[in-house]
């Protein structure tokens, strides 16, 4: 087995799955469980958007979706908001460029995980000098979800990171579903992110079954 394989951060990377209450068609609590059930390895707590949760609300569904975490290993990260994720001990944090800076970040966080989204070498660099342990690399494909989303970049800024020599764990993340997802590993992706194709699937545990099958068969 080479290293890559064996780095327990880019394996919990593979089928990282991202929920917040006004992405889902079933309960949330439901469409968790049926993603674990379908093999997620990693899961993110990102309540934005039209309808989200706040304060005590937000709190609660927080704890309510890592305690189905907890019970199955799945760890959980939490999308920007660093006392939320102080406050339930979550595994760890991911930002974006927009939020406090990744190195005030890890400072607060200590040793989680931390992963940063990055669109370019500069930025990469600098949340890799910052501390960060993953980069979330998006939108690849188009996508609705994000509402701030950029333009879809495709493969290119993955096998550019690669061919830079950037052998930091990586995520894709946007528009992406079982069928297109092979390629963004072949690319040089650790895994790949989803929202849509789980949350929104008539069957949520048979979408992330299909996601692993296409991310496995192709790492
Ligand atoms: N971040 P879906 S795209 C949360 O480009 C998020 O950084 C993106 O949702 C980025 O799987 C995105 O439904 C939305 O396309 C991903």
């Amino acid at each position: 087995m080479d290293r890559i394989k064996q780095d327990p951060l880019r394996e919990l990377l593979r089928v990282y799955f991202i929920l917040g209450s006004p992405n889902c068609l079933q309960a949330p609590e439901v469409v968790l469980e049926a993603a674990i059930k379908g093999g997620i390895t990693l899961f993110q707590f990102r309540e934005k958007g039209k309808g989200c949760l706040q304060g005590e609300e937000k709190l609660n569904f927080a704890k309510k979706l890592q305690s189905i975490c907890q019970s199955i290993y799945v760890p959980f990260i939490v999308n920007d908001d660093i006392d939320l994720a102080l406050e339930i001990d979550a595994d760890g944090i991911h930002i974006g460029q927009e939020d406090e800076p990744a190195d005030v970040v890890r400072k607060k966080i200590g040793n989680k995980i931390l992963g940063v989204s990055a669109h370019n070498l500069s930025e990469a660099e600098k949340a890799i000098a910052a501390g960060a342990d993953y980069l979330g690399i998006g939108p690849i494909y188009p996508t609705t979800t994000k509402e701030d989303a950029k333009e879809a970049q495709g493969l290119s800024f993955i096998k550019e990171l690669r061919q830079t020599g950037f052998d930091i764990p990586l995520v894709g993340i946007g528009g992406i579903t079982a069928e297109n997802a092979g390629p963004i590993v072949k690319a040089g992706a650790d895994g790949v992110s989803v929202i849509t194709a789980i949350s929104q699937a008539a069957d949520p545990e048979a979408a992330s079954r299909l996601l692993r099958k296409a991310v496995l068969s192709n790492i």
